[in-house]
């Protein structure tokens, strides 16, 4: 079998090649494609025949992929989407025996590098940060940001990686980054299904990098259909080129080259793209390749079967554009070869693929029947010496008749083994227990790590420095303090960048960054459009080509515009390349309450639920996010920090430090020490907590008040169980609505911290009502916890705990 030859990232243009070079191209060219296609099928039929779970391949898209490659460079990104497996085999970024190891769900991230088995099959990822938390040079490798499931999901995060180029062409500042670019010449190419193009991040995206000038350039696979529902039911006029022709630039102003090309058509594709690319790359323009009659050759993923819902006639026009069909037939008809050689070369193709699977499946098989082998030999151990013998080696003998077992099969045997001998104390029990800890330990690092990249970068690592004070500090609105620290920090760092919804021109709608702009320059600190998902996405890309973006979200309500993206993408990143990818963007936003619906959202529930994956810091006032931002533009993590809405013209002190001290993530602290009740507060109530403590205090009630500061991490030190230990009551306020954030405190005190045994009486939140909260004082006073309610619920857990020394008040 000869070598597949590997794309370089040098393309030449077909003038400048001999025949025989391009004949040798065009072979390759046809082998990538048709061994792809065999992976596909072969891939599809192992998920039938019940080796894999699920499968879904990129058939019927091989021959315009191909072509994408030729025109892909080293130093350029791809975002794209489940369809890409042939692009990927042939830059190279990934091969059959990854495709398949991934297929089978392996684990082991050196078997599959895209996801250690964590993503269904064509999920692909290049790997650029390793365990020490360094980044490949990115500049010499081809690229590849994690792929979602979700369809259009990656079109922010694709904007976000052709925006570094323009920085990094732009801002001449940025070329001491030389592992990240070349002078900016790197294109993100982004590939989408013809039905996600109705999504509207899809739409977000399209104009914001026509707004941008960015060198991004979109593949849309049109196949007519996603899953049963045809393009007549998607989209306008039923062809997403057509409707987007007023993107095209012209004397009117900028926007987009716009090309159609057929799917089956390879010269028409290969030239395409080479026009299209170059144009993005050379004048950063973005581009639109709107690539059309595209098929289907096995339907649309392993779930059903299409037949179900195309017509004869589109099954048979199918049949006959199968590209890579007409590629065959053009090649003939071109002289590069004839059906004869083809024939060998596609019969050498198949025995080549077919030992791929085999060996992928192999590896995965001969490890998990290694383990098994270990628990048999360890369970029959526990047989002979047990009274249950019969019974356990019935189980032993169902588990080595497993068809193609997985780990769970073994460890399932093995827990119930445990079970089933729970009262004999046997040595060789215990070699079971010790066996099943160990591999605890493994399977917890195979299917349970890197929720973050967990690097000794991380800023949980970063060293702690406390904020300074000179004697004179000045003292001015919080607003000013955080503009003392952004300052700071974008002086230091030149790879610092600020950008947002007013964040540009008038530095913030809370002046956060006055001034700034004009300092450092529009590159730096930059007005976006109203585009919440794409703002995230836009400093997802940046973060994963070496910038640390802040994105500002103008509002805490409003991060429900940007959720799909913060949640399926930026914090599932880490976990789902298995600490393989990585993109340290801090977003910051503004809540709790001030006035009316959407501007004083304080939903924490949602947001920990949503952001596994991001540290969420909720700062009580503007110095401690001050600490905050230096930590985090230390580290290499995610973060979300949430300023308190109304903190921003409250005096507070100027550090002498003020971009150099750092607020520890994770690390609680105790505001007022008290010895009667503890009450665990965050944000903008913490205030009215200390405020209330005053008059509990001339109640005769001594509370002590923890901040936890960051609510996740959460409280690292069990300082809120510690202090249960001396109060042996706890009350949790905050602004979410009730089982929101305060349940996740609860939680973690109650049982993470073991607050449980400390309690005397019952645990109590005190949360906002179960609406949004109404507009104006007389709203707030009555829909979110106020220093009355404080007061008394203090007083009444109190009164429950002793009525004689406390009596009612009501
Ligand atoms: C946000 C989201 N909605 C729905 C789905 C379920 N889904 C998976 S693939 C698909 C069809 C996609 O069609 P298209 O974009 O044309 O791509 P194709 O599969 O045809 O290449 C749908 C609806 C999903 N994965 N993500
Ligand atoms: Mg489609």
């Amino acid at each position: 079998m000869p070598e597949t030859v590997i794309n370089t990232g040098i393309t030449s243009t077909a003038a400048e090649l001999s025949f025989d070079d391009f004949r040798k191209i065009v072979i390759n060219d046809y082998r990538v494609g048709f061994e792809s296609r065999q992976a596909s099928v072969i891939g599809r039929r192992e998920v039938l025949t019940g080796k894999a779970k699920f499968g879904i391949f990129g058939d019927g898209k091989e021959v315009a992929q191909l072509a994408m490659a030729r025109a892909f460079r080293k130093g350029d990104w791809r975002a794209g989407y489940y369809r890409d497996q042939t692009f990927m085999f042939a830059t190279g970024m990934s091969n059959l025996k990854e495709f398949f190891a991934q297929l089978y769900a392996n684990p082991d991230i050196e078997k599959d590098p895209a996801s250690g088995g964590r993503q269904m099959n064509c999920h692909y990822a290049t790997r650029f940060v390793d365990t020490e938390g360094n980044w490949t040079n990115q500049a010499e490798t081809m690229n590849c940001g994690a792929d979602i499931s979700t369809t259009g999901g990656h079109m922010p995060r694709l904007l976000g990686l052709a925006y570094a180029s323009k920085l990094y062409r732009q801002n001449k500042e940025l070329e001491y980054l030389k592992q990240f670019s070349v002078n900016g010449n790197e294109v993100a190419f982004g590939t989408i299904g013809n039905g996600s193009t109705s999504e509207g991040l899809f739409f977000e995206t399209f104009n914001a990098a026509g707004v941008l000038q960015v060198p991004m350039a979109i593949s849309i696979w049109d196949d007519a259909y996603a899953i049963s529902v045809p393009a007549r039911l998607q989209t306008t006029k039923e062809d997403i080129s057509e409707v987007l022709k007023g993107f095209q630039r012209d004397a009117k102003g900028n926007g987009y080259e716009i090309f159609k090309v057929r799917g089956w058509d390879y010269a028409a594709l290969c030239e395409t793209y080479e026009r299209a690319i170059k144009i993005c790359r050379e004048e950063h323009v973005p581009v639109l390749i709107h690539v059309v009659e595209m098929t289907q050759p096995q339907g649309h993923s392993t779930s059903g079967s299409h037949e179900r819902y195309k017509s004869k006639d589109r099954l048979s026009w199918e049949e006959e554009h199968d590209c890579l069909l007409q590629m065959r037939k053009w090649m003939i008809e071109s002289a590069i070869m004839s059906a004869e050689e083809l024939d060998v070369l596609e019969s050498e193709a198949k025995k080549y693929v077919r030992n791929c699977q085999r060996e992928a499946w192999a590896e995965l098989e001969t490890e998990i029947k290694a383990e098994m082998a270990q628990a048999v030999e360890l369970i029959n151990g526990v047989a002979q010496q047990s009274a249950k013998r019969d019974e356990l080696l019935g189980m032993l003998s169902s588990l080595q008749a497993c068809v193609d077992p997985g780990r769970r099969d073994t460890i399932a045997c093995v827990r119930k083994v445990l079970r089933l001998t729970v009262k004999e104390n046997t040595e060789a029990r215990q070699s079971l227990l010790n066996w099943l800890g160990a591999e605890k330990d493994k399977n917890v690092e195979r299917f349970n790590s890197r929720l973050f990249t967990n690097t000794p970068k991380s800023p949980l690592y970063v060293p702690v420095v406390a904020a300074e004070y000179a004697d004179d500090a000045k003292i001015m609105d919080g607003r000013e303090v955080l503009n003392a620290c952004f300052d700071a920090n974008f002086e230091r760092d030149k790879a610092i960048t600020a950008f947002g919804e007013d964040v540009g021109a008038i530095g913030d709608v809370n002046q956060g960054f006055a001034g700034l702009q004009a300092k450092y320059g529009d590159l730096r600190i930059t007005d976006t459009g109203i585009r919440e998902a794409t703002i995230i996405g836009q400093g997802m890309g940046l973060a994963m080509r070496g910038l640390r973006p802040i994105a500002e979200i103008q509002y805490l309500d409003y991060l429900l515009y940007s959720i799909t993206v913060l949640s399926d993408d930026l914090a599932s990143l880490s976990y789902r390349t298995m600490g393989g990818q990585s993109a340290p963007l801090i977003v910051r936003t503004r809540g709790h309450r001030l006035e009316g619906i959407w501007h004083s959202g304080s939903p924490l529930g949602f947001i920990l639920n949503a952001l596994r994956g991001m540290h969420i810091c909720v700062p009580r006032d503007m110095t401690q996010a001050a600490g905050m931002y230096n930590t985090l533009l230390r580290g290499d993590e995610p973060a979300l920090v949430i300023e308190c809405l109304n903190g921003y013209r409250l005096k507070e002190r100027l550090p002498a430090n003020v971009g150099e001290f750092t607020v520890p993530l994770g690390k609680a602290e105790i505001l007022k020490e008290g010895t009667d009740i503890t009450v665990v507060s965050y944000g903008s109530t913490l205030r009215i907590v200390m405020e209330a403590a005053e008059e509990l205090s001339e109640m005769g009630i001594n509370m002590e008040v923890i901040d936890p500061q960051t609510l996740y991490p959460f409280d690292t030190d069990n300082l809120c169980g510690r202090s249960l230990q001396k109060t042996n009551k706890l009350l949790v306020v905050d602004e979410d609505l009730p089982g929101g954030g305060s349940a996740f405190i609860l939680q973690k005190i109650i049982e993470q911290q073991n607050g449980y045994y400390s309690l005397d009486a019952q645990p109590k939140t005190l949360c906002g009502a179960e609406h949004r909260p109404p507009y104006g004082s007389d709203g707030d006073y009555f829909s979110k916890p106020s220093h009355d309610d404080i007061v008394e619920t203090v007083y009444k857990i109190m009164n429950e705990a002793n009525p004689g020394k406390y009596p009612a008040i009501y």
